[in-house]
């Protein structure tokens, strides 16, 4: 078993930091995005969206989606508990998760394919559109603030795959695609300082 990875992608990070909380080893097959080595044949016989993580079982069959990967690492390795700890609770972890993707992750991403020479030639670029993504996110950086002044983390009182969600954005959106986080955001830098001090941070 493998994992189709890119070190500096978003998604493919929340599958390993995923995977480290698991404590799972896993070989790591470094895909190069910058070069789109993601559109080479052999690559989309895999994955034919062209899209990283992809999750590659050996016996023929590819998975593709961060979260259905997750999901499989969930099943497979369930202490410690990232996804919910009974029916209700992961639901209220996957509304926070999907949350995070949607609100969060989503704009920051926009905003940086809109914005970054790596995306000239994929996808038709609109420059203003990406401005209003980073608006969006910017926006969801004051929901998120709020939020985390009532709780510790993203879904309530534990660490859940919805914190990785919005520790990859958050990072993503410093590192790569221009939407920082506002001085003033003192409960996200908290939320922030505590995941980024977990050993998966790294991964
Ligand atoms: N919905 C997918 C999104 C995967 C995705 O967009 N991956 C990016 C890296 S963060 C990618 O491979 N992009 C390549 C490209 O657009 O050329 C998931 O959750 O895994």
């Amino acid at each position: 078993m493998k994992i189709y990875d890119f070190r500096l992608a978003p998604n493919p990070r929340r599958v390993r930091i995923f995977i480290a909380e698991k404590g799972v080893e896993m070989t790591y097959i470094q895909v190069d995005l910058f070069a789109g080595h993601n559109y080479h044949a052999e690559f989309l016989q895999k994955n034919p969206l062209g899209a990283l993580p992809v999750l590659d079982f050996d016996d023929g069959t590819y998975l593709a989606e961060s979260v259905a990967i997750c999901r499989y690492f969930e099943g497979m390795y369930p202490e410690p508990p990232l996804m919910g700890i009974n029916p209700k609770d992961a639901a209220f972890v996957e509304m926070w998760n999907r949350r995070m993707e949607f609100e969060l992750f989503g704009p920051i991403g926009r905003a940086f394919q809109h914005s970054h020479p790596m995306f000239k030639d994929r996808i038709k670029q609109f420059p203003e559109f990406g401005a209003t993504q980073r608006e969006h996110a910017l926006k969801r950086y004051e929901w998120l603030d709020s939020l985390l002044a009532q709780r510790e983390f993203v879904a309530g009182d534990r660490y859940t795959i919805a914190d990785i969600t919005a520790q990859v954005a958050v990072d993503f959106g410093q590192e790569a695609a221009g939407v920082p986080l506002p001085p003033h955001a003192r409960y996200i830098k908290r939320w922030h300082e505590t995941v980024s001090a977990r050993p998966s941070a790294k991964a």
